[in-house]
């Protein structure tokens, strides 16, 4: 039996997850939810649980060391206001890892931000937009890096896109309808 902080995913979708979604706090939910919804739109397997840099920091080593020979190829970690973990997530693995600042009500993310985005040379963590944005690109650009090697994702991001420009072209209208 596993010990509370090594490292299964909480929830993931059917096949073997290639890319992990973590998160900072139940709280980071709302904001972290649009990667996993572009992951699954994607079809790009997933899991997602939350393993917190100062709650849990056993979990986040756990996790982190684990990750590459579990399977997964790429991470997501959002946190907000002092927000340590994709930092650290990326110290542990040569794993690439995208960093999401959740907006923090203090600062409004600004904060999460700046403490995911500022690192020292030599650790590197993608750092996306603040908020919803920031975390649907997450799994975008996830799906693109999982897609270099499979081409079925390669082919669902083009079909994305190409839906996304036809959405726009057929819309010239901006006004309300
Ligand atoms: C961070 O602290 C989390 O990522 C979250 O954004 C923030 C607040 O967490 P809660 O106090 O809502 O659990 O570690």
């Amino acid at each position: 039996m596993q010990s509370s902080h090594e490292a299964p995913s909480t929830a993931s979708s059917s096949s073997s997850p290639r890319v992990g979604v973590i998160m900072g706090s139940k709280s980071d939910w709302p904001v972290m939810e649009h990667a996993v919804t572009m992951l699954e739109r994607l079809g790009v397997p997933y899991e997602t649980r939350v393993v917190s840099a100062h709650r849990t920091p056993d979990l986040l080593f756990d996790y982190a060391k684990s990750a590459a020979e579990r399977g997964l190829s790429v991470i997501i970690a959002g946190a907000g206001g002092a927000a340590h973990l994709p930092g650290m997530v990326a110290s542990q693995t040569a794993l690439p890892v995208l960093g999401v600042p959740v907006e923090s009500k203090a600062l409004k993310g600004l904060d999460s931000l700046l403490s995911i985005v500022q690192m020292p040379g030599g650790i590197a963590v993608g750092t996306l937009a603040i908020g919803k944005a920031g975390a649907t690109n997450a799994g975008l650009l996830a799906a693109q890096i999982v897609g270099l090697q499979d081409a079925t994702i390669r082919q669902a991001v083009e079909a994305f896109r190409a839906e996304q420009t036809e959405t726009v072209l057929d819309n010239p209208d901006p006004r309300p309808s």
